[in-house]
């Protein structure tokens, strides 16, 4: 019994060790490119994480940073049905926009 009880304090030893690591953990997080818009508008994530814009229009869009060089997306032409993956590092606010449709915009916040 005692030899069980050891047991689970090295369990939860671990549990409680590997707890903030998991919570942690980068997330994915999806912006959907559908109808000339950027879905959704403001996406917030933590830095580490990824963004994945899928692009659903029949014809190609980017996600590029409004101001170049500034740690924000910056995608070649998505073609339709294809996405791109982008690993948001740097904490900032990127406003972004397709450059092929300037009237696209929308906002990446990396917390
Ligand atoms: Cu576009």
């Amino acid at each position: 019994m005692a030899f069980l009880l050891k047991r689970a304090g090295y369990a939860l030893a671990l549990l409680a060790a590997l707890g903030p690591a998991v919570q942690a953990a980068p997330a994915v997080h999806t912006v959907l490119i559908d109808g000339m818009r950027f879905i959704p508008q403001t996406v917030e994530v933590k830095a580490g994480d990824t963004v994945v814009w899928r692009n659903k229009d029949p014809f190609p869009h980017t996600a590029t940073a409004t101001q170049s060089g500034s740690g924000g997306p910056s995608s070649p032409a998505i073609a339709p049905g294809a996405s791109w993956r982008f690993k948001a590092a740097k904490p900032g606010s990127y406003p972004y926009l397709c450059t092929l449709h300037s009237t696209m915009t929308a906002t990446l916040v990396v917390k």
